[in-house]
């Protein structure tokens, strides 16, 4: 094996963001661009000499040709050995079960996640811990300084062995095994699930709709709801991972996965329907004619996971990210166990999942995941929910009708203004922070605000403080407003609205959501002036 080592300078803006590093694909393919940032990986985690790491990604456009740079790079910098997905196919949370059950030093994963992908999409790429979450920050801050003095980067001559096959080969000294991307994560669903109760309700004739979006769950979903469980053929949609997502936008919300709700509204509705995001760790769900909020859908999953043979006794807390609604924590409340209010990101989750203090943890951008692995992950939620379904008999509309009976309702909603110019965003967050200690006490919009600051966030487990991470505003009411800007974006600035009115267990729970947010949605808008600001009068996508 012949390596070079090619001379070459910091390039700006390689921040990690929410989730790794994320740009313009055309980004991506300017030169040295995936070379440095690698090469900084490397560098900022103590070298890649001996070392064993986990490479996939979610096969959007230029995922395999990325993937042939990262096993050239790691093996010129000494890598003993790497676990590469077959055709360069690992969903985010099969490699960071991958990471952990062979005790990796880590994983590349290629993934923009839920943006859209294609020559003019978006390219994203991270890297993961030995634990198999995300880089928490120090990691991502050590390799984001190395991107500012890096000089060189070490790559091979020659190609890898083709990661289409299955098989073992080497690259100079360092071994690359190619293997079945589907095999160890089925295997770890088993050792979770009751697959005889799931298979069973499909032998009753419960149907289903799982839309794959033409993202990387697609070969998961097939082989474990339809071959291994039983489910109809054809329940699964858009099964096949393309790199373009056929065009689509594979974010997991009522928006963008429309397909599947005209499916789950229409009039022969399958019992339960679910779709995941790019790179598998999103889970949308639906009932007959009706979206279970992702906060909803963590409060469903804490209060009934017990019929699940993995968390049977077994949950030892909750944690959910700050702007999710706060349904959890009446569950939580109820059940005796913690409840932790976290940064947004999977990242925040990891060491509390790490000191066995959460089992399950939750985000409102539907993200749900457990201890199972250390990032969401979107089939899981679905197969936890089949589980339940299973078990416990009633349908999830009845089941969910019946929660809010009894703990009352979190209306959510979440409203997005993309692409703003980055300086208007800022500015309208600066005023708004700027405002919050003369906030408590006075009313907007008929609102009496009771509290108003931007959440700081202290990790009970190594104490690290992460400021900045939000502002709340909570009213008399219960309401609360919550607003940040999105750390995933490729193009401006997107400013993220949360909205949450709750109603109690006598209230009326079947109102419209945003009648029912009303309130809460003008409260927001005086309080921080968004349409000044942003020069929109509503937002460009609710979910
Ligand atoms: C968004 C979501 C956040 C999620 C992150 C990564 O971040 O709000 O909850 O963890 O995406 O998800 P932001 O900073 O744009 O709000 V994924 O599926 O991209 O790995
Ligand atoms: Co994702």
């Amino acid at each position: 094996m012949t390596s070079r080592t090619v001379q070459t300078s910091p390039i700006e803006g390689q921040k990690p963001g929410t989730s790794g590093l994320r740009k313009k694909t055309a980004v991506f393919r300017e030169p040295s661009y995936l070379e440095n940032f690698v090469q900084c990986i490397f560098d900022g985690t103590g070298g890649a000499a001996g070392k064993t790491y986990v490479v996939g990604g979610d096969g959007r456009f230029f995922n395999a040709e990325a993937i042939g740079v990262i096993i050239r790079m790691a093996a010129a910098n000494g890598a003993a050995r790497l676990i590469v997905g077959q055709g360069g196919i690992l969903s985010t949370p099969a490699a960071s079960n991958l990471i952990r059950k062979y005790k990796t030093d880590g994983g590349i994963i290629l993934s923009a996640s839920h943006n859209p992908g294609g020559e003019n999409g978006d390219f994203g790429i991270k890297f993961n811990a030995p634990n198999g979450g995300p880089a928490p920050e120090k990691i991502t801050d050590a390799i984001f300084a190395r991107t500012r003095e890096i000089t060189e980067y070490r790559i091979t001559e020659e190609e890898a062995a083709d990661i289409g096959r299955i098989g073992t080969s080497v690259l100079g000294a360092c071994r690359i095994d190619v293997i079945d991307p589907v095999t160890d994560y089925e295997a770890l669903m088993q050792e979770l699930f009751d697959f005889d109760a799931i298979g069973s309700l499909f032998e009753r004739g419960f149907r289903i709709c799982f839309d794959a979006m033409h993202a990387v769950t697609g070969p998961y979903a097939t082989r474990i709801l339809e071959e291994t469980l039983g489910a109809a053929k054809g329940s699964v949609i858009n099964a096949v991972p393309l790199p373009d997502f056929g065009g689509g936008h594979p974010d997991p919300n009522p928006v963008w996965a429309s397909e599947l709700v005209v499916i789950m509204e229409g009039a022969r509705a399958p019992d339960f329907g679910a779709a995941s995001d790019g790179d598998g760790d999103r889970n949308m769900i639906m009932g007959k004619g009706a979206f279970v909020s992702p906060s909803d859908s963590l409060a469903l999953l804490t209060a009934y996971a017990h019929l699940a043979p993995a968390y049977s006794g077994k949950l030892t807390g909750v944690a959910r990210s700050m702007p999710t609604s706060r349904a959890v924590d009446l569950v939580a409340e109820r059940l005796g166990i913690p409840c932790f209010e976290t940064p947004t990101g999977w990242k925040f989750f990891g060491n509390l999942l790490d000191a066995g203090k959460v089992t399950l943890c939750g985000e409102e951008s539907a993200g749900t995941g457990s201890d199972h692995i250390r990032e969401k992950d979107g089939l899981w939620a679905a197969l936890l929910w089949l589980n339940i379904l299973a078990r416990d008999g009633r349908d999830i509309v009845q089941l969910r009708a019946d929660h809010w009976r009894s703990f009352g309702r979190n209306y959510y909603s979440r409203h997005d203004y993309e692409e703003i110019p980055t300086q208007d965003a800022e500015k309208l967050m600066t005023t708004l922070r700027n405002r919050l200690p003369d906030l408590p006490g006075t009313t907007v919009a008929g609102m009496q605000i009771t509290t108003a600051d931007d959440f700081a966030y202290r990790d009970p487990v190594d104490d690290s403080l992460t400021e900045a991470q939000g502002v709340r505003i909570a009213f008399g009411d219960g309401s609360r407003v919550v607003m940040r800007l999105s750390g995933t974006g490729t193009q401006g600035a997107t400013l993220r609205v949360y909205l949450e009115r709750f109603v109690g267990r006598s209230g009326d729970h079947a109102q419209d959501l945003q009648t029912a947010l009303a309130p809460v949605i003008a409260a927001a808008e005086t309080v921080a002036d968004i349409t000044k600001h942003t020069g929109r009068s509503s937002a460009d996508v609710i979910t």
